[in-house]
């Protein structure tokens, strides 16, 4: 593992950059990759980020003119699992120099890139970028301070999470002074809403399965529900935070379709259970309060069986990581 030192001389020395986000972008992926690229093109260099998939409108504000190049160096940010990368960056991949640098805050990262620099105690991985940035001396303007700030806000649950720490806070006020439009990005996060986010919503509430103690929440939405409500599979973060509110409930999980054989899990726990432990027991990972894992089964049914099994045993050796 590099120390930030290392990392932030290794990208200093980088032009023509390659920047990877993980699947199913979020806030903190899709910051950091911004984030760095706009830092990068400010100092006269080449970068452009890729996704392997859409980027949903609400992020439209942070992607910079990118012009296409040949790429020297991939890095990639966010990225806990070369799985979570996805097949069309695969696919992008197999021409390209492979990943020489990841950036990443996931406790659970399974090393893929040449070189490694993770801080497992950041909340976020915009956090883990503005101290790179800091360490190359390299400025910050309107456009890079709008990207980290989305990171930190949304992997925090705008500042409401446990993860939050007294770091997150000062690099929040220090992106603000450097012209983050905070009350526009966390309006667009977390208090906006489509209809048909809400219709969705309301047909997953439906047939939400709650264990006989009101411990667990379990959501589940089908590509049927998505088809009908119109929803996209990148707009389901509102509902994934749902369970979790309900009073009572330790273990929120919500359980998506992506194809007859393919279901992503989001797990979210309150203080006692670790979701990162939960989904261990399936190849997942992530955090202690939020984590995911991937089932190639085709009845949520079943899944929720395994799932609830699953929370039933951390629940007994647990404390909570
Ligand atoms: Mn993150």
């Amino acid at each position: 593992m590099l120390t930030r030192h290392q990392a932030a001389q290794m990208l200093a020395s980088f032009d023509r950059v390659l920047i990877l986000c993980h699947r199913n972008p979020d806030g903190d992926t899709l910051g950091s990759g911004f984030g760095l690229c706009r830092a990068l093109l400010r100092q006269g260099k080449k970068a452009r980020v890729f996704c392997n998939d859409p980027i949903p409108d609400k992020f439209g504000y942070m992607i910079p003119k990118q012009e296409d190049f040949v790429p020297l160096h991939v890095v990639s940010v966010d990225v806990a699992d070369p799985a979570l990368l996805g097949p069309n960056t695969e696919k992008l991949l197999a021409s390209l120099p492979p990943v020489e640098l990841s950036i990443d805050h996931h406790p659970t990262h399974k090393q893929f890139a040449e070189n490694l620099y993770l801080e497992a105690d950041s909340a976020s991985c915009c956090e883990i970028v503005r101290e790179l940035l800091r360490e190359m001396g390299w400025e910050i303007d309107q456009g890079i301070a709008d990207c980290l700030y989305t990171g930190l806000s949304t992997d925090t649950g705008c500042f409401r999470f446990s993860n939050t720490s007294p770091r997150t806070h000062r690099i929040a006020a220090e992106m603000i002074e450097m012209g983050a439009d905070h009350t526009r990005i966390n309006k667009v996060m977390f208090d906006t809403v489509t209809f048909a986010e809400l219709e969705l919503e309301q047909l997953a509430l439906e047939k939400m399965w709650m264990s006989d103690d009101h411990k667990i929440a379990v959501l589940t939405i089908t590509t049927d529900m998505l088809r009908q409500t119109g929803v996209s599979e990148t707009q389901l973060d509102r509902i994934t935070a749902l369970t979790r509110k309900i009073s009572g409930v330790e273990v929120g999980i919500t359980i998506k379709q992506r194809g007859e054989n393919d279901f992503k899990v989001s797990v979210r726990t309150a203080e006692t259970i670790s979701a990162s432990d939960i989904c261990a027991n399936f190849g997942g990972g992530g955090h202690a309060r939020a984590a995911g894992c991937q089932f190639d089964l085709s009845d949520p049914v079943l899944i929720r069986e395994k799932l609830v099994e699953a929370v039933r045993k951390c629940d007994g050796e647990d404390t909570g990581r």
